[in-house]
């Protein structure tokens, strides 16, 4: 049975309308990272950061899953148990185009955490600092995203699924960020064919055996037909 183990970036969503990070006009132009995803950013002006992710609550629950989100959940469906899709994206258009193993290995606009117990819960639409934790009561409610230089999510069982690849996939995104950019050489060490599916060669496009160049909208659904 053979496994098939997708990674996404914010290229998959930007024909949903979403910006990406690192385009002329994308996110990190209007913000400096150090400010809005980065836990000293959040500790200097907690509004700040919350506001900015507020903002992406909002849009992201505006916008519509494209082609590609619904032709990775349509592979998912023709190849039952064997497609895993792990995003760097924390907006959820894979779970409204239909996945249903996504891992948000850099956290979910949906989803809250306390900073003092670690509880999560479903974020309200605008999220204030200092809201109660509905479990210990702390004032202590933070966006439930994976800042620079904290631990994403899922990394032992992301290995794991990596090990055991026989195709894997990068979608839309630029390789600039780890320990995400670095899985395309953990796949190829164990055998993987590795695909990557962008606009244009990313940092680490140089590592991938095959490449599909075009808007993801167009060359997911034809890797996926
Ligand atoms: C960590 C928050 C360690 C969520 C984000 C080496 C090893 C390990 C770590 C490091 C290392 N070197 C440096 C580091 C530190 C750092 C890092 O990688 N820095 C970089 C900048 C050098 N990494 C970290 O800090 C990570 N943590 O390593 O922890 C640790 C160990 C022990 C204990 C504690 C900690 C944490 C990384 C996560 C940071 N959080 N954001 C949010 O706000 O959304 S990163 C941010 O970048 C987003 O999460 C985003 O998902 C991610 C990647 O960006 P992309 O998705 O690629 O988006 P981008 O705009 O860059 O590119 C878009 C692409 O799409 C382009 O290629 C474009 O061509 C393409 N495209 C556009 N339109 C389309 C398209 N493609 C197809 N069709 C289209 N239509």
């Amino acid at each position: 049975m053979s496994k098939i183990i997708i990674l996404t970036g914010a290229g998959i969503s930007a024909e949903s309308g979403i910006e990406t990070f690192r385009a002329e006009d994308g996110l990190w132009a209007q913000h400096r990272v150090e400010d809005v995803a980065t836990p000293e950013g959040f500790a200097r002006d907690p509004n700040l950061v919350v506001d900015f992710y507020n903002a992406r609550r909002k849009q992201a629950s505006e916008v519509m899953p494209n082609a590609a989100h619904k032709a990775l959940a349509k592979l998912q469906k023709d190849y039952d148990g064997q497609v895993v899709i792990v995003t760097q994206n924390v907006d959820d258009l894979h779970e409204q185009g239909g996945a249903s193993e996504v891992m948000h290995m850099h956290g979910a606009l949906n989803s809250a955490l306390c900073a003092a117990c670690d509880h999560r819960w479903p974020a309200p639409m605008v999220m204030a600092p200092g809201d109660p934790c509905p479990k210990c009561r702390a004032p202590a409610a933070r966006p439930d995203i994976v800042w620079f230089g904290e631990m994403p999510y899922d990394m032992e069982l992301i290995f794991d699924h990596l090990a055991e690849a026989d195709i894997f996939a990068a979608i839309g995104t630029s390789g600039n960020v780890y320990p995400a950019a670095g899985f395309v050489a953990d796949a190829r060490r164990n055998g993987a064919h590795t695909i990557e599916m962008n606009l244009e060669r990313s940092a680490v496009g140089n590592q991938f055996a095959e490449h599909r160049t075009g808007p993801a909208t167009r060359i997911v659904t034809d890797w996926v037909e």
